[in-house]
């Protein structure tokens, strides 16, 4: 039987499930958010990583209801996190190209923060640069609506698309997600004339996201060094190995329950 075909018959059946990354700051290490990331536990094959079915559920078009049940649990489940001190984390949701087209989008996040009682704020929506490429103009008045409702907007794997930059004027966008190929080559050996390029794109792109008033987080930091270089040329934000591992929900809530 096909993988896609066993897509539905796991949304029945309860065989999907969150993992939870954190989204720390930089500049005191608490937590802002977390990245709702989507794991299947095939009755068969065990734990499948989205890399092994996002791309055949975006092909058949299964990513909408996929991608509407991961919007709808991560709602339902941000919305017990409550902090003792401060602010309680977002959650920030990746959308597929073909959620973002889709003409109902709007009106499903309206209908979810509504029924959830999540304060849009709460809510974040990451879409790749490459989705905003790709796609014409009702993805835009689709972001923009959104925006309006208050609900956070993020660019995903910032810097690996095209760079055409005229969206970032045309979008109500919140965050750049620097992707964390920018992040790997940080701090490597003098004698590596690549890696200091790299630290000067990485320092440009933070440059130019507060220029624009918008705040960037890096993707893919695994070594306290990488978070001490981040920190000190202002990046906002880190995700990756060193700030915290995708972990399933109740870690968030063990985390609120006592902050380290
Ligand atoms: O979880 P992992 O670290 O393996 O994530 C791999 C990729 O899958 C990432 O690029 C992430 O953006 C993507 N991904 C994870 N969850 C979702 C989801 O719910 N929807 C979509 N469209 N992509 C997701
Ligand atoms: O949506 P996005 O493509 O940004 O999803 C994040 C992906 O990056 C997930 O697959 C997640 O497991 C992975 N990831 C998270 N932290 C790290 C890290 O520190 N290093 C690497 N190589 N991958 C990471
Ligand atoms: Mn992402
Ligand atoms: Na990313």
């Amino acid at each position: 039987q096909a993988l896609s075909a066993a897509i539905p018959v796991g949304l029945e059946r309860g065989e999907f499930y969150l993992d939870y990354q954190p989204l720390t700051s930089l500049h005191d290490g608490s937590l802002l958010g977390v990245e709702a990331l989507v794991r299947w536990r095939h009755p068969q094959l065990g734990v499948l990583r989205p890399d092994s079915f996002i791309g055949l559920a975006e092909e058949t078009g299964l990513i909408v209801p996929l991608g509407g049940w991961v919007l709808a649990e991560a709602c339902r489940e941000a919305v017990g996190w409550t902090a003792a001190a401060g602010e309680p984390p977002y959650v920030s949701v990746n959308l597929a190209v073909r959620q973002v087209r889709r003409p109902g989008l709007v009106q499903e996040v309206r209908a979810l923060l509504r029924r959830t009682g999540l304060p849009p704020n709460r809510l974040q929506l990451e879409i790749t640069e490459s989705t905003m490429m790709t796609t014409a103009e009702e993805p835009v008045r689709a972001l923009r609506a959104l925006a309006d409702l208050g609900v956070r907007i993020a660019i995903d794997d910032f810097g690996t698309g095209y760079s055409n930059l005229a969206y970032l004027r045309d979008l109500p966008v919140t965050d750049l997600k620097v992707a964390g190929e920018f992040v790997r080559g940080l701090r490597a050996p003098d004698d590596d004339p690549g890696s200091r390029t790299g630290e000067r794109i990485l320092a440009s792109l933070v440059s130019l996201a507060h220029a624009l008033d918008l705040s960037v987080t890096a993707e893919g930091v695994e070594t306290a060094e990488q978070a001490d270089w981040l920190r000190a040329i202002g990046c906002d934000a880190g995700q990756g190995w060193h700030l915290g591992r995708p972990a399933p929900a109740d870690q968030v809530l063990a985390y609120l329950a006592s902050p380290q």
